[in-house]
């Protein structure tokens, strides 16, 4: 009972999916040194093109966004060439792929980017996590600097480029990392975001950042190739605030006006529950944003095809049973059952 996931799906005018299946985003640490995505990487996404629409691994858009090792990058020659690689063999299997850009912001740690010769960690506000890199507990979270007007256009001038590269390195599209407690997400949040300028405080200023960085990026590749992921629900590097509430309820109409490739929502089990959303975060979204939603977070296919035919959002993205399973796709088609999913798994690209 999984038919509907196999209907294909007309994004807009430019990009329409054989199947309902979005492969979600997941880090994998596998870069080299350079942060240049490896053959081995290509083969590894080669290998899902049977997905709908793969969206990449989290790709920082220059160093100060690195908060895990070896994450790819897009910001030097031989990293967009490195994704040729990728965007070729995944496009030689017939497949689409978006590139999902990234800056961690107050979750990024300067031992990534020593060579730099810069110390600072950039963030809205002066608002730091506790604890540390995962598997690297040596590095504990600092304090970020609270970033100043002029850094911010400059990010915002760095995430188009970084789409401009995607797009040059053969990608179908952008999905911008609005989510799960990284730079965005920390304008969107009063937990992260304590200024007083016209980023903070009102729902307006702090739906700014946000804003400028998707108008930006849709001038850049257009609103065909811009995807957007979001948390309304605070559950990771983040904690949650009622107010945060206001702040979505003016952001995601802001967003349906921009007519996006479509509206991922950031979570890892979509059954949780948020007071201040009176819910799920995909229920919230759905009852305020009208056009096309992609849903996520612990679901199996049946589970999923059942949530699209009730309605509650229009495409599946799958994330760790992608990780255990290169063939998802062929084998919920063909009704096979899947290898189940370990952490063990993150050490090897299967
Ligand atoms: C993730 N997730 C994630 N999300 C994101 O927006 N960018 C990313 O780079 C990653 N990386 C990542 C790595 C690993 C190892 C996991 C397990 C998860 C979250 C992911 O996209 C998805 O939302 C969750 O995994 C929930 O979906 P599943 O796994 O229950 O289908
Ligand atoms: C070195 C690992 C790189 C990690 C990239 C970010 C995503 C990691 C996800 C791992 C699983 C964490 C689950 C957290 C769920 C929080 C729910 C409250």
């Amino acid at each position: 009972m999984t038919a509907n996931l196999f209907q294909t799906y007309v994004l807009n005018k430019t990009l329409s999916l054989k199947n309902r299946i979005l492969m979600a985003p997941l880090t994998r640490c596998v870069a080299d040194d350079e942060l240049v995505p490896t053959q081995d990487m290509a083969d590894y996404y080669g290998r899902r093109a049977e997905a709908g629409l793969i969206i990449s691994e989290a790709v920082i858009i220059r160093p100060d966004g690195q908060g895990y090792p070896n994450t790819p990058g897009i910001f030097t020659p031989a990293q967009i060439d490195g994704w040729r690689t990728v965007t070729d063999a995944v496009h030689a299997n017939a497949g689409k792929i978006f590139a999902q850009l990234w800056h961690t912001g107050r979750v990024a740690h300067p031992h990534f980017y020593q060579a730099t010769g810069s110390q600072d960690v950039m963030a809205p506000s002066a608002v730091g996590i506790e604890g540390s890199v995962p598997r690297m507990r040596e590095l504990t979270y600092q304090i970020p600097k609270a970033i100043t007007v002029e850094e911010i256009a400059q990010l915002v001038s760095d995430y188009s480029q970084a789409a401009a590269n995607a797009i040059d390195a053969g990608f179908d599209g952008v999905e911008i990392h609005g989510a799960n407690g990284y730079l965005i997400d920390q304008f969107l949040h009063h937990d992260s975001n304590r200024r007083s300028d016209e980023y903070g405080q009102t729902p307006e200023n702090m739906s700014r950042f946000a804003l400028e960085v998707l108008d930006a990026i849709v001038a850049r590749i257009g609103n065909d190739r811009t995807a957007l992921r979001i948390s309304p629900g605070a559950y990771f590097n983040m904690a949650g605030d009622s107010r945060d509430r206001a702040v979505f309820d003016y952001l995601i109409p802001e967003i349906e006006q921009r007519d996006l490739a479509f509206l991922h929502i950031g979570i890892f089990d979509d059954a949780m529950e948020f007071d201040y959303l009176g819910g799920r975060a995909s229920s919230y979204v759905r009852s305020i944003y009208n056009k096309t939603l992609v849903g996520v977070g612990s679901f199996t296919a049946e589970a999923g095809s059942q949530a699209i035919a009730d309605d509650k959002f229009d495409l599946l993205a799958i994330g760790r049973p992608f990780i255990a399973n290169p063939d998802y796709v062929e084998r919920v088609r063909d009704g096979k059952d899947l290898v189940e999913y370990s952490d063990e798994m993150l050490t090897s690209l299967v």
